[in-house]
């Protein structure tokens, strides 16, 4: 049988924001290890990743940071881009979503699809935000949640029960742009019909088969993939908009659509097809024999994109007509942090390219324990203590405390030179037995996408040899058996170099050092539970350290850290920085005429809370004014306040009150509006330069 032949893929992160702990437990570090050891096994493999560089995700974070959404994903590609580089993540190619190419693949793809009849075009009527005169979906839109209350879900998804919403769904809607209540308004999308795809669906994903024919393994995807694909099945699928009203994403490639943009979730997964045309153009390949014929298409991603990869993409991917649909979709549960979810508004993380530039010689140290605690099966959650405990108990003492022993015995006794194997005893015999058959179990479990007990059935070679040194005490034996000793130091140097081949997949920088140390290095996962890797006489090089204990002081350190983020948090809710508003003239700003003013009298005014209506002093004359101050300062708290008003501003009718100029306001760090004039000694009429 030839060896099975796959594309893998992981989730292209938005570039909005850096790598976390998070990220990488749940989705990278799997893949990665996932993908070296398929290299190592020597299948044809493409590692596919790259930035998400459109929807909303981008924009806000470019309001937020008062950049464009351009400089927005140009800092972050780059960013994340370094932290995987740094890392060691083995990706073939980090593309990107805004390239010319992947918008071109995008478009290709929405008008085959649209050509073949795929689409259905709707009119309905969406959200608006009469103030930035724009469409409201997904994350532009806040509101409640009909499911579980929570008030602040978005128009695409509600981040603490995980429903699926649309902008329509949510309770009290509010524009995240002005904050304000969106009337509606009607706007023609082309949408995915997805409810004509449920049968197919229902049978792939609980067969496995695609007109009758077997296509994936259905017991090897995860149960909460399966779960949760079969409860929106059974829940009925509906039609979901493919395009949305926005100026930034891949513009739609048909006439009569200007100022509409695909939906980010129909051109991030075609990123992965883009990313790979790419890298098919850089090695002088063909894309094609990645995305058809025999060949397995998997992706690696976080739970909250499930439905996108195991619902909506194969269902674009089938009408595509020619590609193939993925074999498995490994998703992880979510990491959590001392106790708490990982949060970015709120700086409770680990951050990938902090950790790395703070502990730049730990990095394998962080991906045993990560991969460890992976959220394989149901949430986890990563603490420093049991970071050090991990370090300390399982890779210094054991496989760290086994390899030097190895190594320094062998420099001791035979100046560095592996010694014969003599006799074998019944108990090297199981040892060897032991050793031949943890390969396999670990294949096994990679091949299931049990990724964390892999990797501690490689530690139990660790411990094996371990346990074999301490029972047989050859730094003992050498005084009355130098013969047996020989055979003993054997075993261990060919644990060792066994320890160099299965330990590549998870702790790669481990296993280069160890093979160093050797002076025996081999990628071919085939060989590995061999007696006889290294030759007797074979010369092996001088040892260091492998793993340093991590100190009380490191935790310690850390943990003040987020601990100092949580106050700052809790002190500084999240302001959204607007960005700076066009340059206007000197001569402009003059024209404005804005003089202190004193409140006479003020009282609320009918069927609307937020305004009161006030009677001003402005120097020149008393005039009313209509202010929107009323939920923060009630009638009796301003009278006798001396404000900033803008005289000169066109007078308004305001709920049939003419408001004849406007009083200027401080927001403060909590939203709430504040006069600007601090001191005493100021009266009606002088003026605001
Ligand atoms: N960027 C969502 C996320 O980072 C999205 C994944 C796209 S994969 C095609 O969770
Ligand atoms: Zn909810």
């Amino acid at each position: 049988m030839s060896k099975a032949k796959y594309t893998i893929t992981a989730a292209l992160p938005y570039a909005n924001g850096p790598l976390h702990l998070g990220h990488v437990a749940g989705v990278y570090l799997p893949a990665d290890i996932f993908v070296r050891f398929l290299r190592m096994n020597r299948h044809d493999v493409v590692f596919i990743c790259g930035s998400d560089e459109h929807g909303a995700a981008i924009t806000l974070r470019a309001k937020k940071e008062g950049i464009t959404p351009q400089e927005i994903v140009d800092k972050y590609n780059k960013q994340i881009g370094d932290s995987f580089k740094d890392f060691n993540i083995s990706f073939d190619i980090f593309h990107r979503t805004s390239t010319d190419l992947h918008k071109e693949t995008a478009q290709d793809f929405f008008k085959k699809l649209h050509e073949n009849g795929k689409f259905t075009q709707e009119i309905s009527e969406q959200y608006y935000d009469e103030e930035y005169n724009q469409f409201l979906a997904d994350r532009y839109i806040t509101g409640t949640c009909p499911k579980c209350s929570n008030a602040g879900a978005y128009g695409d998804q509600c981040e603490k029960c995980g429903t699926d919403l649309s902008p329509t769904e949510l309770i009290d809607p509010k524009s995240t742009l002005s904050g304000k209540t969106p009337v509606l308004k009607t706007t023609s999308h082309w949408y995915l019909p997805m409810d004509r795809h449920e049968e197919w669906l229902r049978t792939w994903i609980k067969e496995g088969k695609l007109n009758g024919v077997q296509q994936h393994d259905p017991k090897l995807w995860r149960n909460q993939v399966n779960g949760q694909c079969m409860s929106w099945i059974d829940g009925g699928l509906h039609s979901r908009a493919m395009t949305r009203d926005l100026d930034w994403g891949v513009k739609v490639p048909l006439p009569d659509s200007e100022g509409k943009v695909l939906y980010v979730w129909l051109d991030a997964p075609i990123g992965y097809i883009s990313a790979t045309k790419q890298w098919a153009l850089d090695h002088q390949k063909d894309w094609k024999d990645y995305w058809t014929g025999d060949r397995k298409l998997v992706h690696f991603i976080g739970k909250d994109n499930i439905v996108f990869h195991a619902i909506i993409f194969p269902i674009l991917l089938k009408d595509h007509g020619d590609l193939i649909l993925p074999d498995n979709v490994p998703a992880y549960e979510f990491l959590n942090l001392e106790g708490d979810k990982f949060s970015t508004s709120r700086n409770w993380a680990v951050w990938l390219h902090e950790y790395i530039a703070a502990y730049p010689d730990k990095l394998d140290e962080l991906k045993y324990v990560l991969t460890a605690i992976a959220p394989e099966s149901k949430d986890s959650e990563f603490t420093w203590k049991e970071f050090q405990t991990r370090v300390n108990s399982e890779l210094a003492d054991i496989l760290g405390n086994f390899v030097n022993r190895a190594l320094v015995l062998t420099h001791k006794y035979y100046d560095g030179a592996v010694p014969t194997l003599g006799n074998l005893t019944p108990e090297d015999e199981q040892i060897l037995a032991e050793m031949k058959a943890i390969p396999a179990r670990i294949s096994k479990l990679v091949y299931a996408y049990k990724l964390r007990d892999a990797q501690a059935e490689a530690m139990n070679l660790a411990r094996l040899g371990n346990k074999y040194l301490a029972d047989n005490e050859p730094w003992k034996l050498i005084k009355t058996d130098e013969i047996r000793v020989q055979t003993i130091m054997n075993i261990a140097l060919q644990i060792t170099a066994n320890l160099s081949i299965v330990l590549q997949p998870f702790l790669p920088a481990t296993a280069i050092k160890l093979s160093q140390f050797l002076n025996f290095s081999n990628d071919d996962w085939t060989i590995a539970g061999d007696a006889n890797l290294i030759a007797s006489g074979h010369k092996i090089n001088n040892p260091s350290i492998l793993f340093q204990k991590i100190e009380d002081a490191l935790v310690e350190r850390e943990l003040a850290s987020l601990e100092a983020s949580k106050s700052v948090n809790s002190a500084a809710p999240e302001v959204i920085n607007t960005p700076q508003k066009e340059i206007v003239s000197f001569e402009d700003f003059t024209k404005l005429d804005i003089r202190l003013g004193t409140i006479l009298e003020a009282e609320k005014v009918k069927k609307a809370d937020k305004l009161l209506k006030l009677l001003v002093d402005t120097g020149i004359d008393q005039r009313t004014i209509v202010s929107g101050i009323a939920a923060h300062y009630t009638p009796e708290e301003v009278v006798g306040k001396t404000v900033s008003v803008l005289l000169n501003l066109a007078p308004r009718m305001i709920k049939g009150i003419e408001s004849q100029g406007m009083i200027l306001m401080a927001e403060d760090m909590e939203r709430k509006l504040s006069f600007m004039i601090p001191e005493k000694g100021f009266e009606a009429g002088g003026e605001i330069k």
